[in-house]
């Protein structure tokens, strides 16, 4: 390639390159406890392609597993977290393990908590997209809960109360 074709190249390989990066979408949710818990975090959402790579640091919580979920509506403010809805369903599926076939576009592997009640997690999820789209998260929340999920109640894992919630928003 010349140099006078390079220079007329360029400027659309640089610009390609810029769209490329605005386009990786990221989205983080800050979990804060709800009454009576002291469970907090951090969990971010990253668009890969067509998957979404979720890591999330939570501590705070009792040792085992715990529910973990996006829930439909970005909204906290209730004192035990049920201002979130259910878990985000816009695909119309039966709650279940996100390994599966079919489950909620919003289940999520369960958070293990160690002695200290911290938990750590990096997954990649199929369903669900950051900022577009009808599975986008963006404007949900994530919802960490008291008890394990059996990933077969319907439609909630049966996995208690809410004991952490954060809104989802682009970062
Ligand atoms: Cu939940
Ligand atoms: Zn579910």
């Amino acid at each position: 390639m010349g140099y006078s074709m390079l220079r007329a190249v360029l400027p659309a390989l640089l610009a390609t390159c810029l769209v490329a990066a605005a386009q990786a979408q990221t989205a983080t949710a800050t979990l804060a406890p709800t009454a009576g818990n002291t469970t907090s975090g951090t969990v971010t959402f990253t668009q890969k392609g067509d998957k979404v790579m979720v890591s999330a640091k939570v501590s705070g919580l009792t040792p085992g597993g715990h529910g973990f979920h996006v829930h439909e509506k970005g909204d906290c403010s209730a004192s035990d977290g049920m201002s979130a809805g259910g878990h985000f369903n816009p695909t119309g599926k039966p709650h279940g393990d996100p390994n599966a076939p079919d489950h909620h576009a919003g289940d999520m592997p369960m958070l293990q908590a160690d002695a200290s009640g911290n938990a750590t997690l990096s997954t990649e999820l199929g369903v669900i997209a950051v900022g577009s789209g009808a599975t986008d998260i963006v404007g949900k929340s994530v919802i960490v809960h008291k008890d394990a999920d059996d990933f077969k109640t319907q439609p909630t894992g049966n996995s208690g109360a809410r004991v952490a919630c954060g809104v989802i928003n682009k970062s």
